[in-house]
């Protein structure tokens, strides 16, 4: 939502009904210059770890998706030295995704996987679409009832770079996360995609949220800068997508995990509802996150 004069803090009726609709809401202007610099830099700093796929690999052979590069990414980013992994806890709990998820996922929304980096230099190719209403999915399924979003695979991505029209990058079939016909082949592959494909503009420091039960992935990157959109998987409270053998926060990461405060321990517990009321439960007026008593 672009309204120069609307609240970060509150999920807005408009919030709800563009998210139900499309499948995607972008919140702009979220982070501050500083806050984007302070990721940026950190990133920049374990530049070293980057991992570069093979191209070919994400594009699945389609001509409209073909680079010359592959992507490249990194994580690991929430168990880094402090203060380099500072920035990256704290967007785990930002209040603006609090209060977004407790509404499109329900409370009790866990963090299945990530944060991770994705980067593109110009020419970097793009990631086949995936996902779809069909075949249903029940892992990321989509439903809405009684006004309230039941959204159990969504993904939150902060931009730390600019991504213009007709930059590349994430790419949305809007409305899809509802359909109930198989996508085309060649929609997947953009090859020949209906008008149907959708690439947002996006601005550093713009938030943007998705049911990954859309069909989406990765035009290839055309800008001369390089893309940066860090992404943190989440899911709601019974779902399971990467990991769910694990329901403790310790025995799934380990001893670091007992470094952060309850309401960042919170998103790392395994998936299940029947918790004897020992999960903590994250509030949060948009503003700020607090763990409920
Ligand atoms: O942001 C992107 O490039 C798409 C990422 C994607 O396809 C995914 O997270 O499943």
């Amino acid at each position: 939502m672009n309204d120069p004069n609307r609240s970060l803090y509150t999920v807005s009726e408009e919030e709800k009904y563009c998210f139900d609709l499309r499948g995607y809401l972008i919140v702009s202007n979220v982070l501050c210059p500083d806050e984007i610099e302070a990721c940026n830099a950190a990133l920049d700093h374990f530049s070293d770890k980057i991992q570069t796929l093979e191209a070919g690999s994400l594009s699945g052979g389609s001509s409209a998706l073909t680079g010359s590069f592959g992507r490249r990414q990194l994580t690991g980013m929430l168990g880094w030295p402090t203060p380099y992994r500072k920035p990256f806890r704290q967007l785990l709990v930002h209040p603006v995704v609090v209060s977004r998820l407790n509404e499109f996922s329900g409370k009790g929304f866990r963090l299945d996987h990530g944060p991770l980096l994705i980067k593109a230099i110009k020419g970097t190719e793009g990631h086949r679409l995936h996902g779809a209403g069909e075949p249903f999915s029940p892992v990321v399924a989509y439903h809405q009832q009684n006004s309230k979003i039941y959204c159990r695979g969504i993904t939150v991505a902060w931009q730390l770079a600019d991504c213009g029209a007709g930059d590349g990058g994430f790419a949305i079939v809007p409305g899809s996360h509802k359909s109930n016909e198989p996508t085309p082949n060649e929609v997947r592959s953009v090859e020949d995609h209906l008008g149907l494909v959708e690439q947002p503009e996006m601005k550093a420091g713009d938030v943007l949220f998705f049911a990954e039960t859309a069909t989406h992935g990765t035009l290839p990157w055309t800008a001369d800068h390089e893309r940066r959109s860090l992404l943190y998987k989440y899911t709601s409270r019974g779902t399971a997508r990467a990991v769910g053998k694990h329901f403790t926060p310790e025995s799934r990461h380990g001893d670091w995990i007992n470094e952060l405060p309850r309401e960042q321990q919170a998103l790392f517990y395994g998936p299940g509802v029947h918790h004897g009321g020992q999960l903590p439960i994250l509030e949060s007026d948009g503003e700020t996150t607090w763990v409920a008593d």
